[in-house]
């Protein structure tokens, strides 16, 4: 099986492995596991922030950071394919008792207009207008990297009306490698990040949340009440430390994969990409004008001849690529999908 369904399906290398069974771990709750200290230290540093803190998914790294950010009764503003608002199971209103204002941009890439006429007016009708949300890259938008001076704009707009600025930076350092931008460079415009490490980074689990003063305190007291308190989890931060130092700089194989891909699959058999927007590693085929009726149908016949795509929308399919797929298995699948919908 080539498996392009996402880019968390990695499995942890070899020397990965070996690195997380030589960790030195402790209890966490009682900030005891020194390879999870390491990995908040040296996470810290790297994205410029004062504080980072280790979590179990992406997931509960945005919430975490929707909590702290926000009072119950508080508005959220973020664009509408996030995947805050689309696949975190309305936590928002779950568990920080908030509410969220969506809004369509293209390329997923907010302007300081469209936050500016969603701002509610402060009367006691209205939700408190607290947090804006940004994605980077975009993933429904298919991996977009958003523009620096479009983040420089919208943070000093959100400084300016004392709103809190969020990253979820599920796939940062794809936006990173693709842009050729320094981490900090982008990290400083925000209060808070998310950064996933079991995505393009390849561990099997875990997530780096960061911010600024008290954010370790905030943080670490709303994980505790989310579940997410840790033992001896150092031997996952390992996992982590490995990424950060050995698999960001091979994201742009990754990104490279993707455009082989679609460039070799665009047209085919009534497939259409947009090339222009394809910037890191997912792929988004509009399937609607093939011989296939559904996506189901499209996605049971690919996986018949061993590649496994997901359904990204009606009459869209998605494929990532990363760690665990080779250029060779890349050139497999371009023939296997020009095969099945020629
Ligand atoms: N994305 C997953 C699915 O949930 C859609 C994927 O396969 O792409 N932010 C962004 C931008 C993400 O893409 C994801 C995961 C998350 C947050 C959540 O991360 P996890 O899965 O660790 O909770």
């Amino acid at each position: 099986m080539i498996d392009l369904r996402s880019d968390t399906v990695t499995k942890p290398s070899k020397a990965m492995l070996e690195a997380m069974f030589k960790a030195k771990v402790g209890d966490d709750v009682f900030e005891d596991d020194p390879t999870i200290n390491l990995l908040q230290e040296k996470a810290a540093e790297l994205l410029g922030k004062k504080e980072a803190l280790f979590v179990p998914s992406g997931t509960m790294g945005n919430q975490i950071c929707v909590r702290i950010n926000t009072t119950l009764g508080d508005e959220v503003i973020l664009e509408y394919g996030s995947h805050i608002f689309n696949y975190e199971a309305g936590s928002p209103a779950t568990l920080s008792g908030v509410q969220i204002h969506p809004l369509n941009a293209e390329k997923g890439f907010l302007s300081i207009e469209q936050i500016n006429s969603a701002i509610r007016p402060d009367n006691e009708h209205f939700a408190r207008t607290k947090l804006v949300c940004l994605e980077n890259t975009h993933n429904r938008a298919g991996g977009t990297v958003y523009p620096l001076e479009r983040i420089e704009e919208i943070s000093a707009f959100t400084k300016k009306n004392n709103f809190k600025l969020h990253l979820d930076g599920a796939r940062l350092f794809n936006a990173v490698v693709a842009s050729k931008t320094d981490v900090k460079e982008i990290v400083k415009h925000f209060d808070t990040v998310s950064v996933c490490l079991s995505k393009g980074l390849g561990t099997p689990i875990g997530s780096i949340i960061a911010g600024g003063d008290d954010f370790f305190y905030k943080a670490r007291r709303v994980r505790k009440s989310f579940g997410g308190g840790m033992r001896q989890a150092g031997f996952l931060a390992a996992a982590g430390i490995f990424a950060l130092e050995n698999n960001i700089e091979r994201l742009e194989q990754d990104h490279e994969n993707a455009r082989l891909l679609a460039e070799e699959i665009n047209r085919v058999g009534g497939i259409e990409i947009d090339l222009e927007n394809l910037q890191t590693n997912i792929v988004i085929l509009d399937i609607s004008k093939t011989k296939f009726n559904s996506n189901e149908e499209a996605l049971a016949a690919l996986e018949k001849e061993g590649i496994l795509l997901v359904a990204f929308g009606i009459g869209k399919l998605r494929a990532v690529t990363h760690l665990d797929v080779s250029k060779k298995q890349i050139q497999i699948a371009c023939e296997v999908i020009k095969n099945t919908f020629s």
